[in-house]
């Protein structure tokens, strides 16, 4: 069986880039990407009790690359993903109780109960869509991008891919227009290794995914997803270009999901990928990796970890409430948000 390897730095790179950045900031990333394990973590515990009406495929192990490209970005800059949508719609700022009331079918879900955790959106936050379509965000993305340059607005727009995205074809096309036009877009591959089941050595020539993205003629740039700080800068690399007007940028983050492709638990027992090789990845869990190095270097208390943890699960109790309060559609609502000629 194949075996995708962590071939990062850790610790390391964590502790080479973290040189310059204020602890705040380095406590904020922690912060965010610990919101988002836990955000999940307590989605994947109710799961079973059927309450939420939608499939779920959750970032956990991930959280690295929604929080570390989102810290590079203004609320005005769009974001679009994939079908893997919690993280960077909770990294952009999209409003979790709203998120949480999608999920759960509510009238006052964020897109007002007809989409489910595969379609998130939050235009406040600049989170501009989603899509479960494979693929399906990429030209839309790169619509925006168009306009964004057409009208003179002061906006980069970012689209989270996962690796088989790269198999479609209009993948191709978006990163060929883009480089053509000098767009302001960042396509960040969050490269996991599979396609629900399918490792990538079964879909793709041994490669390396930057690489053939490289072919279209754009700037590429490798970053090690477990790094919040590595995906920080190479995000903000890409936006200085892009806000220059020298176009786009492809990133590829490798990453790994700790979990199923969808739904909760962890589905390696299947067969498809080896368990040691999680275990492996969990070793350089993107936060543990963090918290490791604040910790060591004194930059992190346990008061203010357990203040942390506290927050953000007092945040999590209120949103669930909060959506299972909220009221289900009443059949009126469904000719809101219809257009017709
Ligand atoms: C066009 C299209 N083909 C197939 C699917 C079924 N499908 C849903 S998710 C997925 C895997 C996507 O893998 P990747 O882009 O690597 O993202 P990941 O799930 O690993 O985050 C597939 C094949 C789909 N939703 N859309």
């Amino acid at each position: 069986m194949i075996r995708y390897c962590y071939k990062g730095e850790g610790l390391d790179g964590i502790a080479r880039l973290a040189q310059g950045h204020e602890a705040a900031f380095l406590v904020g990333l922690y912060r965010s990407m610990l919101r988002i394990r836990r955000i999940e973590e307590e989605i994947e515990r109710r799961y079973h009790e059927n309450q939420m009406k939608t499939p779920i495929h959750l970032v956990i192990g991930q959280e690295a690359t929604s929080v570390g490209c989102c810290a590079a970005l203004r609320t005005a800059d769009l974001v679009y993903s994939s079908h893997r949508t919690h993280g960077a719609y909770l990294a952009k700022g999209g409003d979790l109780k709203a998120m949480l009331c999608e999920m759960h079918c509510r009238a006052n879900g964020c897109a007002g109960s007809r989409g489910g955790s595969m379609h998130l959106i939050d235009k406040v936050a600049g989170m501009a869509g989603t899509s479960a379509v494979v693929g399906g965000a990429v030209p839309i993305a790169t619509g925006a991008a168009l306009a964004a340059q057409m009208k003179h607005e002061d906006r980069v727009v970012v689209v989270f891919t996962g690796d088989a995205t790269t198999e479609e074809g209009v993948t191709s096309e978006s990163l060929n227009f883009a480089a053509l036009k000098r767009l302001p877009i960042i396509f960040l591959c969050e490269n996991n290794f599979y396609s629900v089941q399918s490792p990538l050595a079964t879909r793709q020539p041994p490669r390396e995914i930057h690489r053939w993205a490289a072919a279209h003629d754009l700037p590429v740039a490798l970053a090690d997803g477990v790094n919040v700080l590595a995906v920080f800068q190479a995000t903000q690399a890409a936006v200085a270009r892009a806000r220059a007007g020298e176009g786009p940028t492809f990133i590829e983050a490798p990453v790994y999901r700790f979990r199923a492709h969808g739904g909760a638990g962890d589905d390696s027992r299947m067969g498809y990928r080896d368990e040691a090789e999680r275990a492996e990845w969990e070793r350089v869990c993107p936060i543990k990796l963090l918290e490791t190095y604040l910790t060591q270097r004194g930059l992190i208390q346990s008061s203010t970890m357990a203040r942390v943890e506290a927050e953000i699960r007092d945040e999590i109790a209120e949103a669930f409430a909060f959506a299972l309060a909220s009221p289900n559609p009443v059949e009126a609502d469904l000719y809101r948000h219809v257009y017709a000629d």
